[in-house]
């Protein structure tokens, strides 16, 4: 990427719309503005960071393409730190891809996916957890996600990690007077001092960030829940009852389920994947439901919560008992379906002892039970540890910053080590290098470059 190339694209989404927007970034944007810009009544040069009234104009015909308002942003004030240009027109799609084309042919080149906050990285206005934080804002499906990103947006996650490095650079600047000055070394490090330094300002915000991945987790990332359950108990009643909408055939006959149905839905303020399965049982009709059972079990094993549905309007069979011990421990939900029926039957005591707890009584025909059963999700995805959701860490690192966090945590534990049994500086220094470097992938600051493409890659164009 040459900083060079002055860059546009449609940075809206695409479909009509009041407004969309076209962004344009580099060196050329005051020029490729001057080009197809025509102010209703200011003159050129336009006043940095003010809107102005005018019309887009192809410059090749003289052709009036919209009427809009434009934004020149001088550097370095802007999202890139370089020269920006917004033109915010109407948001049909053909009538921005025509600005968007005489934009580009005034000079500018179409900007890869993500390519403005890659811009906004190297220049160093925000870091490369803000920047996945812009990403992730922009993604999110629940409250709990949007309120995550927003604070690491804010810096929230960098600031933590640049204090550690902090104390760890200046740990290291003392470490190499030491090895310059051999004969003063005992007096320079007081190895049990910065042992704890280490450990108070580096190591137990490390395991922090760590732990509130653990709980905060489930807040980021969507939930595989699997309802599974022998055939015709309500599975796929259950699924559209809580989507209140019908996404998945309902019928009398067994079988009718034979591939996996898929369905987000918020459930508590947690954005989860519902996932209905062919009824589980011991004989297939045929080689379809027996593939779809297979997959069933499978899905079982490997999703965060499953859901085992009974029929309440009969007794227990081996099949349920069987069904319940196949799902992962602690992660099932007993659920007795069709209460609407009767009282129910009992739910022998070994099963609820599997199950880790009483049933949830619904009816999927009625809605009957409904909210206790979700609030019965939220509590098992949870551990039950987050009451409401104003008990949300504040700050949940994602998956590439806990990857980082779990490499650096060896080496810290050696630095505390080595300093309390005296381990030569020049051992001490390497370790502490290793670690800053980990840490340093978090924010940017030492991460590879093909990291860098993918997670820019996966932006959307003009992000
Ligand atoms: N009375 C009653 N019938 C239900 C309830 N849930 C499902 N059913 C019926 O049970 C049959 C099987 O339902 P279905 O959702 O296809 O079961 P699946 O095979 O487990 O997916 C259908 O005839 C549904 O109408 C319920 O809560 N109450
Ligand atoms: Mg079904």
């Amino acid at each position: 990427m040459s900083d060079s190339l002055t860059i546009a694209a449609i940075s809206t989404p695409i479909g009509p719309g009041a407004i969309g927007i076209v962004r344009v970034s580099g060196p050329r944007a005051k020029e490729v503005a001057e080009a197809v810009f025509r102010p209703a009544k200011s003159k050129f040069p336009l006043k940095s960071h003010q809107l102005v009234l005018g019309h887009i104009i192809d410059p090749r015909t003289g052709r009036i393409l919209d009427q809009v308002l434009c934004c020149r942003m001088a550097a370095p004030a802007t999202y890139t730190r370089e020269d920006m240009i917004e033109i915010h027109a109407h948001g049909g799609p053909v009538a921005l891809r025509r600005v968007l084309e005489v934009v580009l042919a005034a000079g500018a080149e179409l900007a890869a996916p993500g390519e403005f906050t890659r811009r906004a990285f190297m220049a160093g206005r925000i870091d490369l957890s803000q920047a996945e934080a812009v990403a992730e804002l922009i993604e999110a499906r629940s409250r709990a996600e949007a309120e995550l990103a927003a604070v690491q947006l804010a810096g929230g996650l960098k600031d933590r990690v640049e204090a550690m490095r902090k104390t760890l650079i200046d740990i290291l600047a003392h470490i190499e007077v030491a090895i310059d000055f051999p004969e003063d070394e005992a007096e320079i490090l007081d190895g049990p001092c910065f042992a704890r330094r280490v450990e108070d300002e580096v190591l137990e915000p490390v395991k922090k960030l760590l732990d509130d991945y653990e709980s905060g987790r489930v807040y980021r990332e969507g939930l595989a829940v699997a309802i599974v359950g022998r055939p015709n108990v309500g599975k796929s009643s259950l699924l559209n009852a809580i989507l209140k909408r019908e996404k998945a055939i309902v019928a009398p006959l067994p079988g009718t389920t034979r591939d996996e149905i898929e369905a987000e839905a918020l459930i508590c303020g947690l954005n989860m994947t519902l996932i209905d399965t062919a009824g589980l049982a011991s004989v297939a009709a045929d080689v379809v439901e027996a593939e779809g059972q297979r997959r069933a079990a499978v899905r079982l094993e490997s999703s965060d919560l499953a859901l085992v549905v009974m029929d309440g309007s009969m007794a227990a069979a081996d099949e349920d008992r069987r069904i319940l011990e196949a799902a992962p421990k602690g992660r099932a939900v007993l659920v007795r379906n069709k209460v609407d029926l009767g009282p129910g039957f009992e739910i022998p005591g070994d099963m609820i002892l599997t199950a880790g707890g009483a049933p949830v009584d619904v009816s999927a025909l009625t809605g009957q039970g409904l909210d206790d059963l979700r609030r019965c999700i939220f509590d098992a995805v949870t551990g039950g540890a987050h009451r409401s959701m104003s008990a949300v860490p504040e700050l949940v690192p994602n998956v590439r910053h806990r990857r980082a966090l779990e490499a650096a945590r060896p080496d810290l534990a050696r630095v505390v080590d080595g300093f309390r049994k005296g381990l030569a500086p020049e051992l001490l220094a390497l370790e502490i290098q290793a670690a800053l470097e980990r840490l340093g992938t978090i924010t940017g600051r030492t991460t590879p470059e093909d990291v860098l493409d993918t997670i820019f890659s996966s932006f959307c164009l003009g992000k």
